[in-house]
């Protein structure tokens, strides 16, 4: 047959090479592309012996990541630090309940290619594959259990803070000087033509970072917090409990406002992330409660008042925080997030503001909601 050849990924054909350089149990019987993620290359690996799950091997996005050592010492020390809280907790497993990082043959946490690449290996967690969001408020609960806590059991990491894998990675300040850059630049040439989404963004901008920045002189406090909290960063059991949290490449100082945040806007959404049709895009507030009362839940006498009363107010920052970035990356031309088709970050950032268009305008169900929780809390 003659036609195109489908370009092979180096990634693919380093990944077998790679593995053998894990200090893995068993042989590999076979390498396939794994899960969702839009940054790294995600692998899972089978091996001979039945009773194992095996591992996830990735190569890690050194465009985004630049210090990739360190974000592996964050992991190191984050992961280690969970085993030892739960293990005083009867009836956890922290061999599924926490990411296993498989060091390297020489004992460091990541591997070097020949091309300069990083890669890594964690324990495979047998869990069910869920989509993007949750198919029963049940599963919600169970994220909202996981990511709170996840907060909690951090709470006392000891000193020193954690390394700062992305800088400035969720200020807003910062994200609104990158999409004004961008604008300037149009580097694609796509800036007319996203005119609608540019202008939405330019209005929403300020009263939210005015919003967080009085919270900040009023002494929100930073947490050591995981900073991706989308629905696919858990795993959930067979049996829909809720198992581990996953992709602690930014774990690292915050607020809770962004955990809680971005959960929501991932989970509460109703409609897929890169929805085609816009009507779908609707607040599914049984969702945003049962992940709040599973959140909250694990957070009683941890978050302060003034955390509490904000958030709301986190899930249309973050909501909106997203939206901007994926613009931003439409404007520049695709630059960060993976895309599978043309204007794939311009549609993500519209499901986004119109998903900020439901918040806003659930707001006040929203705050009844928390209310409740925390009176019955
Ligand atoms: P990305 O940053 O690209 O999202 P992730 O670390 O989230 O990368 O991994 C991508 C996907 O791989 C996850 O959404 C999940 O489906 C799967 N995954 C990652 N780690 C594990 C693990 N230890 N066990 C089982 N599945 C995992
Ligand atoms: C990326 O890694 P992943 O796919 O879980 C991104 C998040 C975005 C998300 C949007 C390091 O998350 O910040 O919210 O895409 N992660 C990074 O889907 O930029
Ligand atoms: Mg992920």
């Amino acid at each position: 047959m003659t036609g195109k050849k489908t370009p092979v990924n180096p990634a693919d054909e380093a990944a077998p090479g790679v593995f053998a350089g894990f200090a893995a149990d068993g042989r590999a019987t076979s390498i396939e592309r794994y899960g969702a993620g839009h940054i790294h290359e995600t692998f899972r690996v089978r091996v001979r012996d039945r009773g194992h799950s095996g591992y996830i091997l990735q190569r890690v996005n050194g465009r985004i990541f630049a210090d990739i050592p360190g974000m592996m010492d964050n992991i190191v020390r984050v992961t280690e630090h969970m085993r030892r809280r739960l293990d005083g907790v009867p009836g956890s497993d922290p061999a599924r309940e926490v990411l296993t990082v498989v060091p390297a043959r020489d004992g460091a946490s990541f591997l070097h290619d020949g091309s300069g690449e990083y890669w890594r290996c964690f324990v495979f967690i047998d869990h069910r594959e869920l989509g993007a969001r949750p198919g029963t408020p049940a599963q919600a609960c169970e994220a909202g259990r996981l990511y709170g806590r996840f907060l909690a059991l951090l709470a006392d990491l000891p000193a020193p803070p954690l390394r700062v894998t992305i800088p400035r990675f969720h200020d807003l300040a910062r994200r609104l000087d990158d999409f004004r850059e961008a604008l300037d630049m149009n580097r694609a040439g796509r800036r007319d033509a996203a005119a609608a989404e540019v202008d939405f963004a330019a209005g929403h901008g300020e009263p939210l970072l005015a919003t967080l920045e009085d919270a900040r002189r009023r002494g929100l406090p930073l947490r050591v917090t995981h900073n991706d909290t989308k629905f696919n960063n858990v795993l959930i059991d067979s049996g829909g409990r809720g198992l581990c949290v996953i992709d602690l490449d930014t774990v690292m100082p915050g607020h809770v406002l962004y955990d809680f945040g971005d959960a929501i806007r991932s989970a509460a959404n109703a409609g897929r992330e890169d929805e085609e049709d816009l009507g779908r895009v609707r607040l599914n507030l049984e969702v945003f409660r049962d992940f709040a009362a599973g959140y909250l839940g694990e957070l009683r006498g941890v978050l302060t008042a003034g955390e509490a009363g904000l958030l709301a107010f986190a899930a249309r920052l973050m909501t909106f925080m997203i939206g901007l970035r994926f613009l931003s990356d439409h404007l520049d031309g695709d630059r960060y997030f993976r895309c599978g088709r043309p204007g794939h970050n311009l549609q993500r950032a519209r499901v986004q503001f119109r998903l900020l268009e439901e918040m806003e305008r659930h707001a006040p169900e929203m705050e009844r909601i928390l209310a409740g929780l925390a009176a019955t809390s």
